[in-house]
């Protein structure tokens, strides 16, 4: 039996299963666990998330002054790591968000005006998501160029850490990739490649995600650059991948596929792609191996993916 998947952008209203285990009321090693004001104000923005539909405009959240100090101590450190170790793809969007996207150390973009930046590049929305996802979702989504975001931040104790996405990792991680067009595409593919997949193949595709789009590291001009968006919103994590601590390996999609990883420390491995184009070539050669008794088509002009 094929699992139920979203053929219109409608349909991920109900691709939103969140996964626990990192969550700050339920998991002690959380640096929010034992503050009640933290949990509460979380709760808070993750209401907008459960109660967001799609076509509502995306919910604004006014920050506190503390959680744009903690946003700006991410910022500085940061962008000042960038220039060295990310990629060039990343290094122009960034240039871009800062000057029409109200990217600044001492504001916190919005969803909205990321979502309009990013539309106009490549195509992609965002909908806000009220924490970890099940990969399922999560890669349903990216099918139709919308990447769930989360809005709350991390706890001000643990600035260069947090066990979540939160807005940090999604705002400097993930965004400037997603407003580039082979990077987009790749991200769509492995979207529609996980629609009605079985168990198995969505942890390959979400192995396939985590040393891509989360922990990917690729040539460019004869040096290895990040642009994993895990690397690209912590600053311990880019300095060790780019040191010669870690093993690096070649990406190949069959490997990376299967490659057991963390989720609770620095990643002892990395692939290395020749380009983003190389990575976004082997992703395409890898999913159409991939079983499945239908296949998908996305229609752009209707946004619904079409079952042939
Ligand atoms: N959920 C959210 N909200 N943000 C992510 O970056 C994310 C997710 N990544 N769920 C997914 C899982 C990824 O690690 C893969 C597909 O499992
Ligand atoms: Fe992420």
């Amino acid at each position: 039996r094929v699992p139920w998947f979203p053929k219109k952008t409608q349909d991920l209203d109900k691709c939103h299963h969140l996964v626990t285990r990192f969550e700050p009321n339920l998991n002690h090693d959380h640096p929010g666990y034992a503050d009640l004001q933290y949990k509460k104000r979380r709760a808070e923005i993750m209401e907008l998330a459960v109660n967001y539909r799609d076509g509502d405009p995306l919910p604004k959240v006014e920050y506190t002054p503390q959680e744009v100090s903690t946003w700006k101590v991410i910022y500085r450190k940061l962008r000042s790591l960038y220039p060295t170790y990310a990629c060039k793809e990343y290094l122009d969007a960034f240039q871009q968000l800062e000057e029409y996207c109200g990217y600044a150390e001492d504001h916190i973009p919005q969803l909205q005006d990321v979502s309009r930046f990013l539309k106009e590049r490549t195509g992609f929305q965002l909908r806000p998501a009220a924490g970890l996802l099940s990969a399922r979702d999560f890669l349903a989504s990216l099918a139709f160029r919308v990447f769930q975001s989360t809005q709350y931040i991390r706890h001000s104790s643990s600035p260069t850490h947090s066990p979540e996405p939160d807005c940090c990792h999604e705002l400097l991680g993930h965004i400037p990739m997603l407003a580039d067009k082979e990077f987009a595409q790749f991200s769509q593919d492995i979207g529609l490649a996980s629609l009605g997949s079985c168990d198995l193949d969505i942890e390959k595709l979400a192995t396939l995600y985590w040393f891509t789009v989360e922990f990917g590291l690729c040539k460019q001009n004869g040096t290895i650059k990040a642009y994993g968006a895990g690397l690209l919103s912590s600053y311990g994590e880019l300095m060790h991948a780019l040191s010669s601590k870690p093993e690096h390996k070649p990406f190949e999609a069959e490997v990376a596929a299967i490659q057991p990883y963390q989720d609770q420390a620095f990643q002892p491995i990395y692939f290395v792609s020749e380009s983003l184009e190389d990575a976004k070539d082997k992703l395409r050669k890898y999913v159409q191996k991939i079983q499945r008794p239908f296949s998908v088509h996305y229609d752009p002009f209707t946004c619904c993916v079409n079952i042939l």
